[in-house]
């Protein structure tokens, strides 16, 4: 029988100096609640699921239990489909004792489990971006051109091109140069995309301003490649890796004009939920074609009771009443209780519901119940599970001095305010 060619995707799932704390203080960025009811690994997963990729490794510094329970509850595949979901998290060994220094160290790290498939392509993906691509097309794009990696990329503005890795692309699509972050007074005006190329291939018109071609972070290397531009002490790959492949090989881009947000920032982890909440959301989650897999939790429908709701999202397991929710999203198992008032919220819900004597031991305790107390309101914050908000609380409406940074129960970054998993947040606070 002619071997058919293999390909395995390794999901980079997160860093130690971690952009996205507090969410990711008690457990791995890849399992931080999304969209109400997903985790961010969700969304790699998905995409390599639904383009006949079924063997799947997430790169993590530590395994948290719900990381754990995540995957071990939603990906599961029959015997005949080879299938597997493998969290690889930073481990001590004889030869080392220490975290994933970056990107390419933590790949560089787990080599010896890759090598064991036997694969003939390696699909390097991004944890923290949501975006729903065909990744076989890439591949059959990446076999097609002879080259030994293949980069997405995305054209964007001046603007957005200092956060990102830059293509200088020929004519053919080609790579020829890379900058990872240019700073916003560089002049990189000889990385534009070239006029033919960005006609015929982009269809995009010229003039248009994204003149740029980003890297999205997702690459697929020839296996031997890969191994070989490892086989080095070198930690990254748009700093150090990519720049140094592409001076001796051949390196191709695979555009990609869809809707694509790195979410790797507290900011940019609540604009993009937020938005998904909007009339018109940019990311279309209704598409039964490509969809988004998770945990089927078997939980009961939302029931709402004498609520004002818009444009906003209600996952399942919920028990709203009488309360004003505008542009939010709610979480699973959500509590929220009568008179509180949401706007620009995202309340990611609980993990469990708490019994009748659970509920007498707060009220024993003086603890809030897990949820949204009576007559709370709340503007422009992230709530995270099982935090326990009181009654008659007052958070982010206030005019009041608010200071950046990590406090006991709660964080401020980018005027967000984000309140801890399992905080208690007596009732009457103001912040
Ligand atoms: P960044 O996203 O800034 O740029 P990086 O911080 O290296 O790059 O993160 C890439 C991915 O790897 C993220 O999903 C991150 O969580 C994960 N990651 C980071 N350190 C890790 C570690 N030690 N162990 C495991 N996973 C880790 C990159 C490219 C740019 C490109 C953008 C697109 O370098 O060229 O434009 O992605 O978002
Ligand atoms: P989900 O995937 O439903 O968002 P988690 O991964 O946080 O939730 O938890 C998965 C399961 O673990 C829940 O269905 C619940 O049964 C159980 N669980 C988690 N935390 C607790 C807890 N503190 N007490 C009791 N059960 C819990």
């Amino acid at each position: 029988m002619v071997k058919k060619e293999k390909a395995i995707a390794i999901v980079l799932g997160g860093g130690k100096g971690t952009r996205l704390y507090p969410l990711t203080m008690d457990r791995s960025k890849p399992a931080v609640p999304f969209a109400g009811k997903y985790r961010l690994v969700d969304i790699p997963i998905s995409n390599c699921i639904n383009s006949g990729i079924r063997q799947i490794y997430i790169l993590t510094q530590f395994n948290s239990a719900s990381l754990h329970n995540h995957i071990s509850n939603t990906y599961i595949f029959d015997t005949f489909s080879n299938g597997f979901v493998e969290i690889l998290a930073a481990e001590q060994t004889y030869h080392s004792e220490s975290w994933y220094q970056g990107t390419a160290d933590a790949v560089r790290k787990n080599l010896k489990h890759f090598h064991d498939q036997n694969a003939d392509y390696y699909i390097i993906l991004s944890g923290d971006q949501l975006y729903r691509m065909d990744i076989q097309e890439m591949l059959d794009r990446h076999i097609a051109s002879g080259a030994e990696l293949t980069i997405a990329a995305k054209p964007i503005s001046r603007k957005e091109a200092t956060g990102l890795g830059i293509i200088g692309a020929d004519e053919k699509g080609y790579i020829q140069k890379f900058y990872e972050k240019p700073a916003n007074d560089l002049d990189i005006s000889d990385y534009k995309i070239p006029e033919t190329y960005m006609k015929e291939a982009l269809n995009l018109k010229v003039g248009s301003s994204n003149e740029y071609l980003a890297s999205m972070g997702i690459y697929i290397f020839n296996a031997k490649t890969l191994e070989e531009v490892l086989n080095n002490d070198k930690t990254d790959f748009g700093k150090e890796i990519i720049p140094d492949v592409i001076k001796t090989r051949k390196v191709a881009t695979f555009l990609f004009n869809g809707f694509w947000e790195d979410i790797g920032t507290i900011k940019a982890f609540y604009e993009t939920n937020l938005d998904l909440a909007s009339i018109n959301p940019q990311f279309n989650f209704y598409d039964e074609t490509m969809p988004i897999y998770t945990h089927r939790r078997h939980l009961p429908a939302t029931k709402v009771n004498f609520c004002n709701i818009s444009c906003s999202l209600a996952s399942e397991g919920s028990i709203i009443t009488n309360a004003y929710i505008v542009n939010s999203i709610i979480g699973v198992r959500t509590l929220i209780e009568s008179g509180a008032s949401l706007d620009g919220v995202y309340c990611m819900g609980a993990s469990f519901y708490e019994t009748d004597e659970q509920k007498l031991e707060n009220t024993k305790k003086g603890i809030p119940n897990i949820g949204i107390g009576k007559g709370t309101i709340i503007r422009k914050a992230i709530i995270d599970q099982n935090a326990r908000i009181g009654d008659g609380c007052r958070i982010g409406i206030d005019d009041i001095p608010r200071q950046e940074g990590d406090f006991a129960m709660y964080s401020i970054h980018d005027g967000i305010i984000v309140i801890n998993k399992n905080a208690v947040i007596k009732n009457g606070t103001v912040m």
